[in-house]
């Protein structure tokens, strides 16, 4: 069985609770309720972990080095400038899927650009939470073809 870690960056604790007219109604806790939901029958243990701390963050990546199988991930704001994470990410040398729920390409200037994107095989951005299942499906067919 595959092993998954699903990693949310900072303030993603806080989405469905503020601003919802930017990120919409939905909880992270929705998220990986319907991703668990969706991926019942993909044969796929998932492992989830948000933190608003880089440093959190970094050791969980790291924490899945020989342990995982890939990791599905929304950097949050760090996807923009955080070259640690982006270290990390390539140390653990697994394959990784960038997700985001809005499209990050249509936004402000500074989030056009993701540090994580050159290490990831691919970004997923602007699909809202299906972004998530889609990421999955996505990881999970690298791993196995
Ligand atoms: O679109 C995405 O998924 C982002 O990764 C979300 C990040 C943003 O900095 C990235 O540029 C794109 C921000 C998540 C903030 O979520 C909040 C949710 C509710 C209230 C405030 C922030």
């Amino acid at each position: 069985m595959a092993k998954i870690i699903v990693i949310n960056g900072p303030n993603l604790n806080m989405l469905g609770i503020r601003e919802p007219e930017v990120y919409g109604s939905t909880t992270l806790k929705d998220i990986e309720q319907s991703l668990r939901k969706a991926s019942e029958d993909w044969d796929v243990e998932l492992d989830f972990f948000q933190s608003n701390h880089e440093g959190a963050l970094i050791d969980r990546i790291h924490g899945a080095f020989k342990q995982a199988d890939g990791i599905l991930i929304n950097p949050g704001a760090y996807t923009h400038y955080s070259y640690a994470l982006r270290d990390a990410l390539s140390a653990v040398d697994l394959p990784v899927v960038e997700v985001h729920l809005s499209n990050i390409h249509k936004r402000e200037e500074f989030r056009h650009v993701s540090v994580i994107a050159p290490i990831a095989i691919g970004q997923i951005a602007g699909f809202g939470y299906a972004g998530y299942e889609l990421g999955l499906r996505a990881l999970l067919n690298h791993i196995r073809n």
